[in-house]
């Protein structure tokens, strides 16, 4: 019989309350207190969507619908381990306590499609840390940006946004991702032109017009962010007579502050005073087509390991 294998599935995190949110934020910040005025712009956006994020409700919901598809597969072995990149249970605590479970193996997946130095890999420098001088393997998924069950979600979503529309054929369909400090074209990371074959391959494969990529929720850092920025997009649409447009989030799976305030609320307010009627495409969340395709990465990286038996 295989041994049991731990499936890392990893997660951005939230704060579980507004008391959270200060800790939550000098994690983000590298150990640096925000401000007064950055903490109360914050605490004001999470007010705005209810006073929590549901990130962390939908991305347990997401680990236990992985486990039982797994599990139902019986392709491998597998224990799932949730862990948040800034919020309890942290990754280096999850790891250990991997191995202190007796796992020797232990296929790591970002809930991020995309990958970049500065995201997805920044979750596996950390995990890749707490297992060294273990004898824990970590055999790491960078991107999967293009897997054919993705691409074929995020079409539907579109599809289904665009039945929104009244003019279908000439709403613009934006794909967005988020900022990262620009200083990433320094080193020819992939994170842009991964979001752009996103956005190729669903527009292929629903015969779209010319889409549009836009970057979202830049950090209020000095760093200048990759651009175009989602409202600077809107705002140039409007200018060229676009009237309906369509988001789809590309770079996140789950419902969280940046979708619910920085395009919910944030896009939606410009939209209307631009005059543009704009549709979100709904979230991946746990949807079981979703929890399919992660099940699958984890099962082919697996395999690609050449440790299985099966
Ligand atoms: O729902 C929630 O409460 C969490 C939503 C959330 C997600 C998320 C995803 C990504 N971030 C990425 C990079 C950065 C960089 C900085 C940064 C800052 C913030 C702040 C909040 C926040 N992020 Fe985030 N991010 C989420 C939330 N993020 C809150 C701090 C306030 C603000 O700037 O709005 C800048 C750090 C700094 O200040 O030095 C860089 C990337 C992703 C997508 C990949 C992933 O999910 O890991 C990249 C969700």
């Amino acid at each position: 019989m295989n041994a049991r294998i731990g499936v890392l599935l990893m997660a951005y995190g939230t704060p579980r309350s507004l008391d959270e949110v200060e800790a939550y934020y000098t994690h983000i910040r590298h150990g640096r207190k925000p401000t007064p005025e950055l903490l109360s712009d914050l605490l004001r956006r999470y007010q705005a969507i209810g006073g929590v994020s549901p990130l962390n409700e939908i991305t347990r919901a997401e680990a236990q619908a992985l486990q039982r598809q797994l599990d139902a597969d019986g392709k491998v072995q597998a224990q799932v381990y949730l862990g948040y990149k800034h919020t309890q249970p942290f990754l280096a605590d999850v790891t250990a306590r991997m191995v202190d479970d007796g796992i020797r193996d232990a296929v790591a997946l970002v809930l991020a499609p995309h990958y970049s130095r500065l995201s997805v890999e920044t979750y596996l420098q950390e995990v890749e840390r707490a297992a060294a001088d273990t004898p824990l393997t970590v055999h790491a998924i960078r991107s999967w940006h293009l897997h054919p069950g993705f691409i074929q979600l995020l079409s539907v979503r579109v599809s289904e946004a665009l039945a929104k529309t009244e003019h279908p054929e000439s709403a613009v369909v934006i794909f967005s991702a988020h900022s990262l400090p620009k200083r990433v074209l320094e080193w020819a990371d992939p994170y842009p032109d991964q979001l752009r074959q996103t956005g190729e391959a669903v527009a292929k494969r629903l015969h779209l017009k010319q889409p549009v990529y836009a970057w979202q929720s830049a950090g209020r850092t000095q760093d200048e962010w990759l651009g175009p920025d989602i409202l600077e997009v809107l705002r140039q649409l409007a200018q060229s007579g676009t009237r309906e447009v369509i988001i789809c989030p590309a770079g996140f799976v789950s419902e969280h502050l940046e979708i619910l305030y920085d395009i919910d609320i944030e896009c939606q307010q410009l939209a209307d005073k631009l005059g543009i009627r704009l549709v979100r495409t709904a979230a991946l969340n746990d949807d079981p087509a979703f929890i399919r395709v992660l099940a699958d990465l984890v099962c082919k990286r697996w395999f690609e390991a050449g440790r299985s038996e099966g």
